[in-house]
């Protein structure tokens, strides 16, 4: 049945008759998932979607940290389940180094390693589709939390760097990255962009000179978000990178790499999701928490050439 239709002449001159629903000034915040190093584990990943459906529907967005390739067997199931978020506008992403190395691979500036899993992107039809669609995202994604800002990155950030000039930066990485096949073959030593994207998808520790390593800070001066928590920043930063650490929960941190692909290597490991919902008068990097999700991994996935070794195999 049809609704009777007013004549032009009798439309009420009010837009807001009663029974008309009216648009909420203030919709509804769409619930940020953060998901930690995936590094080729699809099934794990796909646990953490099918969580995310049952708990808020299609009112999700998934923020990747990085590393969503190599080690793990299922590389392009990975690529493609975030590829397809981030279509419908639902997913941020920013690269790890994994994802660095794999265009470095592509474009003939190094060699696919021994424990390199990355050939069902490698050898797949689309392969170039997808390194050019890697070579478009970005190193920093930064957004805000009920009000609080906050920045995702892979490894680390400078312990100096205020938001504006982590963004600044990340943004010329990201065009390098994207238009210049030489980039990636550069010197960091004289490329001040390049030392950059080190520290962004690489960096464990931190030197009191401004230096920094991959290595963990046992043999490089301090941890970086120590360095970084010193300087009484008012941003957070999610990241990842650093299994060996594990989960990290500070005030304005959260690291979750949480070694999914390591599992069974003297350790469980889990995918790990960190889900912010909002909590009354609560700052959102606030410490303890317990909003995370831990996505046990299926079995053991990464045989590296020296257990290989070691056991005969
Ligand atoms: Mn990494």
């Amino acid at each position: 049945m049809r609704p009777p239709s007013a004549a032009a002449g009798e439309r009420p001159s009010c837009a807001c008759a009663a029974d008309t629903p009216r648009l909420v000034a203030y919709a509804k915040a769409v619930q940020k998932i953060f998901v930690g190093d995936v590094q080729g584990c699809g099934d794990e990943l796909d646990d953490v979607l099918r969580l995310a459906r049952k708990s808020f529907g299609d009112e999700f967005e998934l923020w990747v940290v990085g590393d969503l390739v190599n080690r793990g067997p299922k590389n392009l199931k990975a690529l493609e389940r975030v590829r397809s978020l981030q279509a419908d506008g639902r997913a941020r992403y920013t690269l790890g180094n994994h994802e660095i190395a794999l265009i470095a691979i592509w474009l003939g500036h190094r060699d696919l390693g021994p424990n390199d899993t990355t050939h069902d992107v490698l050898d797949s039809k689309e392969a170039d589709d997808w390194i050019e669609w890697l070579r478009q995202q970005r190193v920093v994604e930064t957004a805000k939390l009920w009000g609080t800002p906050f920045a995702m990155v892979h490894a680390s950030v400078h312990p100096d760097w205020k938001l504006k000039e982590l963004r600044a930066r990340a943004r010329e990485i990201e065009a390098r990255l994207a238009d210049d096949d030489e980039f990636l073959a550069g010197d960091p030593g004289v490329d001040d962009a390049l030392d950059a994207l080190g520290r962004l998808t690489r960096c464990r520790g931190v030197t009191k000179g401004g230096g920094w390593s991959s290595a963990p800070p046992e043999q490089a001066g301090a941890a970086w978000h120590a360095a970084w928590a010193r300087s009484g920043h008012s941003y957070g930063v999610v990241y990842g990178h650093w299994a060996l650490q594990g989960l990290h929960v500070a005030p304005g941190l959260r690291g979750l790499d949480t070694a999914c692909v390591q599992h069974g290597r003297g350790r469980d490991g889990f995918l790990t999701a960190w889900v912010p919902e909002k909590r009354a008068e609560e700052h959102p990097f606030a410490a303890p928490d317990d909003r995370f999700w831990q996505v046990p991994a299926r079995r053991r996935y990464y045989f590296p050439l020296q257990d290989r070794e070691s056991s005969g195999v």
